[in-house]
């Protein structure tokens, strides 16, 4: 593959922790550099897959988080991924289709990139904030202009610990302006039921399936 295969100059290094893999969850090495990429799901139907880093994130802390996500197939492609702050330990999977991967895992905080419209959702390309591994009931969710699928998107969570605000951005690769699409007060150590998560993605595929990759993850405190 050649979409993006240069890292960006002044981007920043990818952060490589171990990872606990579950579902249709893989690790792959692009070619060319020296870039690691999770594979969520591979492009079948109904596939889930989670993978968490086994290094836990304290939540008493402010953090913030960037990745590179590519979900296509073709020009449709479906469900959609999630980073996903949890309490529940590297086995965590939810379930399929709409449920991302996380449907089901209850001490958790899901933020979501989700591309196939199920009942709540307000369109195929939306971000979501989503408690207690619920889909159906998000506490936060807005359109974005940035496409979600098809082409890849860069994403940076960021969490401001004493304020308790979450706040998530999106761009395109190819260098348009970063837009906020969820700015949403949430105490996650509160919602994971922990403080220290495990941190990491989910995706699912339903009766429409993608191929679903995040690369470029990395973690740190937040930039002034
Ligand atoms: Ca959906």
């Amino acid at each position: 593959m050649n979409s993006g295969g240069a890292v960006a100059a002044g981007a920043e290094p990818s952060w490589r922790p171990p990872l606990a893999l579950n579902g249709t969850a893989s690790v792959m090495w692009r070619a060319g550099d020296d870039e690691r990429v999770i594979r969520l799901t591979d492009g079948g139907y109904k596939q889930v897959g989670s993978a968490w880093s086994t290094l836990p994130v304290d939540l008493n802390h402010s953090f913030e988080t960037r990745f590179t996500a590519h979900i296509r197939n073709g020009k449709a492609g479906a469900d959609g991924i999630a980073f996903v702050v949890q309490g529940e330990g590297p086995r965590a999977l939810g379930g399929w289709g709409g449920g991302m991967g996380y449907r089901g895992i209850h001490d958790s905080v899901a933020v979501e990139f989700d591309t196939f419209q199920n009942p709540k959702d307000p369109d195929d390309n939306h971000l979501a904030v989503v408690l207690g591994g619920n889909p159906d009931w998000p506490a936060s969710s807005r359109k974005t202009s940035v496409p979600l699928k098809g082409k890849p998107f860069h994403a940076r969570v960021h969490y401001d610990a004493a304020g308790t605000r979450l706040r998530v951005y999106v761009r395109p690769v190819t260098g348009e302006a970063e837009q906020l699409v969820i700015d949403h007060q949430v105490e996650l150590a509160d919602r994971a039921g922990v403080d220290q998560a495990w941190i990491g993605f989910t995706g699912a595929t339903g009766d429409l399936s993608a191929r679903q990759d995040v690369y470029s993850w990395s973690l740190g405190a937040p930039q002034a």
